[in-house]
């Protein structure tokens, strides 16, 4: 959608601009791209108004004051995992799998039916790496999902679940990734990917799939026609260098497939965690990397702030930074962030709740389906 909207001059009106914001300026009103350097500049001297301005304006000229949510439910199979991340509040190593949760088929799809009145369009089932729980079952959940209700679209596992599943079954990424979609996967979404620089994942996933791992379940997925999102945990022990690097990655991916739905930038949260020294970023930090991910990242129509984890007011902030999808009203089905010390601690929103916070403060309320189809427009809500 191209909406008329006018570009803020008055940001190339400012007496002090420096000349290099200046240029980073007129190349976003001249829909130029801008380099790994100017993104590295923005984090580095751009004011969050400035910054703002120019994400607002992005925003606005793609999808004027729309702002996008799905109605969604979680299932997580399991908490246990294999691996270690630093960052992780959730998982439970398989030695300690009395502290944790492990469902079985039944118990996952009598979650599935407790929807079965409710009008949510997507299941998105993501959870720990657990060793006993392997790509067959995932095939089996995936063929049940499809075969109770086939219209509700099903989006599932990290590229980390999909490389340990597929490794293990002994399979190259494109069988194993064929079997699952012939089983009735749709979609991916983008966790996983953390920063990529290795000398990051050394230090927060040390042993989980690595970026080019990660990128190449995600390039195989569009391959086959799947979509996937994409995602960046910050504000842990990053740079901003890391951070345009990983963003620069997902930027040459992206315009080598055109298969991804949307860019999800994840705020580490501190609580109960191996990383739980590190302070957390401050809101306005925040709004500034929103800002810039919409600047830098101009192949990605999408950008979403993910509410259960921001917290529903940083989140509707948010839309005055770039950002039109908040995800979903999804019910109290994911714990991850209830665990890592988001303030929200049993997510849930009704979509009159939803719809309210996204017309307060002058935005329209569109309810989408999983690959970006509206399913309805609420003009009306105050
Ligand atoms: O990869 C884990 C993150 C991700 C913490 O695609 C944490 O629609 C912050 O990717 N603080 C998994 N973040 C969840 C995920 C996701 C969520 C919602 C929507 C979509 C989508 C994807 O959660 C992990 C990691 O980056 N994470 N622990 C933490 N303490
Ligand atoms: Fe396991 Fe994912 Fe937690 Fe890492 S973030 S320990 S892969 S559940």
């Amino acid at each position: 959608m191209t909406a008329t909207i006018s570009f803020p001059e008055h940001i190339l009106e400012q007496q002090d601009l420096l000349p290099e914001l200046k240029a980073i300026a007129l190349k976003v009103k001249n829909r130029e791209r801008i380099t790994d350097a100017e993104g590295l500049l923005l984090f580095e001297k751009a004011e969050l108004n400035y910054l703002g301005a120019l994400a607002n304006y992005i925003r606005e000229t793609r999808h004027g004051k729309k702002v996008y949510f799905n109605r969604n439910f979680h299932i997580e199979p399991t908490n246990v995992c294999i691996f270690t991340c630093g960052f992780c509040s959730y998982s439970r190593t398989y030695k300690h799998k009395e502290d944790g949760w492990e469902l079985s088929l039944q118990q996952m799809m009598d979650i599935v039916k407790k929807y079965d009145n409710e009008p949510v369009t997507e299941v998105h089932i993501v959870g720990g790496v657990h060793p006993k729980m392997n790509l067959d079952f995932f095939c089996d959940l995936l063929r049940q999902i499809k075969e109770h209700r086939p219209e509700l679209h099903r989006k599932g596992f990290t590229a980390v679940e999909l490389e340990y599943m597929i490794r293990k079954a002994k399979l190259t990424t494109e069988e194993g990734m064929a079997k699952l979609k012939e089983a009735g996967l749709q979609s991916l979404p983008g966790g996983g990917a953390e920063i990529f620089a290795q000398e990051v994942r050394d230090e927060i996933c040390a042993d989980k799939v690595n970026a080019e791992g990660w990128l190449k379940i995600h390039e195989t997925a569009h391959q086959l026609g799947m979509p996937t999102n994409a995602t960046m945990l910050y504000g842990h022990i990053e740079t901003y260098a890391h951070r345009i690097d990983h963003m620069s990655r997902l930027r040459a991916s992206q315009d080598k497939t055109g298969g991804y739905n949307c860019f999800i930038p994840l705020k580490f949260r501190n609580t109960d965690n191996d990383m739980a020294h590190l302070a957390e970023v401050s809101v306005i930090e925040d709004m500034r990397l929103y800002a810039i991910s919409r600047i830098f990242m101009d192949n990605f129509d999408n950008l979403k702030a993910y509410w259960p984890m921001l917290g529903r007011e940083s989140a509707q902030l948010t839309l005055e930074y770039g950002v039109n999808d908040l995800d979903g009203t999804i019910d109290d089905t994911t714990k991850i962030y209830s665990m890592a010390g988001s303030e929200e601690q049993n997510p849930s929103l009704t979509t009159e709740q939803l719809c309210t916070l996204i017309s307060s403060v002058g935005k329209i309320p569109v309810e989408r389906d999983t690959v970006y189809n509206e399913v309805q427009v609420y003009e009306a809500v105050n």
